[in-house]
């Protein structure tokens, strides 16, 4: 082969080959149109968002389209309209039997109304859609089932059963799904008018490794529509059950994702809602304020109940603070206490040195005492020398004894003036009381000067009496 045949080769398989646009970026699970063993149904029994006809039971895991009973069918349909003209299926089923051939199979179908019930692998006939059939049956006997077939159908078309479909199919591919080991597995996606059917090929379940079985370019469907799955037998049974349908809207930017795209007939129903809530709303507000006229005007407090909040508020600050004063007073207190107790143990130590300070000021009253004591015997002693004199003139010749006691008198007196002078020597008894320091020396000299003048006065009068005895 020459470079330019192989140049030409590659020009014609360009369009064939996937692109990046050909992808589609967003897909959204659409759960108005899947089921999911093992949740298929409700509590109740129920398959929600799908219909049932024929002999179709559901259960929580799986759909039994048809049991293994001959010439019977039966269906289920989505009761909401899919309106995201992209989107990509994914079913799992499985299809077994005890016969070397199988009967009928089964349909899954894209189509404008709901097929129900009829003779097309359980569906009706005619349909305006899409059907993606598994036929199991070799009706004409080529020996090319089971067989996955894609037949388009715009509503005025009967389906050809003598040939197995083969007449009427865009695209078909032969794959053994009936009596697997584990249960089959097959995506259908329509996107950008393509339309393709992969298989799973894989061994493990949750290996992603799906196979192109056959694809439809150039397919135009309805823009809206209903999914649905069919099956039936014929002189042969076969169980037809399905484990799960799940459906995904396709869209390449978000822009044309259903999810941010609101149908009008939606956003009119929206709008009206809104509306209706809106006048509700306002309805029970009008409603509330008519029977609470007044609650209204005292749920906000006034000045002066804000005033005497704030006041209430600072005196249980007060309050509080003079809980905490008095709490540390109490412990003040306390140590003092303590403090004083201490004192009193130390006081008598203390004693000694007041005592002793007390003693010292005594001393020092004493000595002042007899300073001033002094004073008085010398003016005494002035007193008896004039005393003296006189009786010296009245008496020329006094008595020699007189001058000796007298002088010794004087010696007495001084040295009662040598020991005041030296008193600061003098140690009282330390444990003083509140007599005077005066000693018995003191004391008894202080005894004899009086008995001495009083002798004088006594010799003085006894001789004045004679004179004036003498001169009568
Ligand atoms: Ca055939
Ligand atoms: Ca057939």
């Amino acid at each position: 082969m020459s470079p330019l045949h192989c140049f030409i080769l590659l020009l014609s398989l360009l369009p064939h080959l996937p692109t990046a646009q050909d992808q589609p970026a967003h897909s959204r699970f659409e759960y108005k149109y899947s089921f999911k063993r093992p949740h298929v149904t409700l509590p109740d029994g129920t398959l929600p968002f799908w219909n049932k006809y024929g002999d179709a039971i559901a259960s929580q895991d799986e759909v039994r389209l048809v049991p293994s009973l001959k010439l019977h069918s039966g269906s289920i349909w989505t009761i909401h309209n899919a309106s995201f003209p992209h989107w990509e299926l994914e079913v799992s089923f499985r299809i077994a039997g005890h016969g070397r051939q199988g009967a009928e199979g089964l349909a899954v179908w894209y189509t404008k109304e709901p097929g129900r019930l009829g003779p097309v692998y359980g569906s009706a006939d005619f349909w305006d859609g899409v059907g993606i059939i598994f036929d199991t049956h070799d009706k004409d006997h080529k020996d090319d089932n089971p067989a996955i077939l894609v037949v388009g159908n715009n509503g005025e078309l009967s389906y050809d059963h003598t040939s197995d479909g083969l007449s009427q199919a865009l695209g078909s591919c032969i794959y053994n799904f009936r009596n697997t080991i584990r249960p089959f597995r097959a995506k259908i996606r329509y996107y950008k008018r393509t339309l393709r059917v992969s298989v799973f090929r894989g061994l493990s379940p949750s290996n992603d490794a799906f196979e192109l079985c056959v694809e439809v370019q150039n397919m135009v469907i309805p823009p809206s529509g209903y999914f649905g799955i069919s099956a039936a037998t014929g002189i042969i049974a076969d169980d037809h059950d399905i484990l799960s349908f799940l459906t995904h809207s396709l869209s390449r930017t978000w822009q044309e994702s259903p999810a941010s795209q609101i149908p009008d007939s939606e956003k009119e129903k929206f709008e009206k809602e809104f509306e209706d809530f809106q006048k509700e709303l306002d309805k029970n507000i009008r409603d509330f304020q008519k029977e609470h006229p007044k609650e209204d005007d005292d749920t906000f407090e006034s000045e002066s109940q804000r005033e005497l909040d704030m006041v209430l508020g600072g005196q249980n600050r007060v309050l509080e603070e003079l809980r905490i004063l008095k709490g540390r007073l109490g412990i003040t207190l306390e140590e003092q206490k303590r403090f004083r107790a201490n004192l009193s143990g130390s006081a008598a130590n203390e004693t000694t040195t007041v005592k002793k300070e007390q003693g010292e000021d005594k001393l020092k009253a004493a000595v002042n005492g007899i300073r001033e004591l002094l004073v008085k015997v010398q003016d005494l002693k002035g007193s008896i020398v004039k005393v003296a004199e006189k009786a010296k003139d009245l008496y020329p010749s006094p008595s020699s004894n007189f001058t000796e006691d007298f002088s010794m008198i004087k010696k007495n007196l001084q040295s009662l003036v040598k020991t005041s002078g030296s008193a600061h020597n003098l140690q009282c008894p330390t444990n003083t009381d509140q007599s005077s320091c005066l000693t018995s020396g003191v004391f008894i000299t202080f005894l004899l000067l009086q008995i001495t003048c009083l002798t004088f006065y006594l010799l003085f009068s006894s001789k004045k009496d004679c004179g004036t005895k003498k001169a009568y």
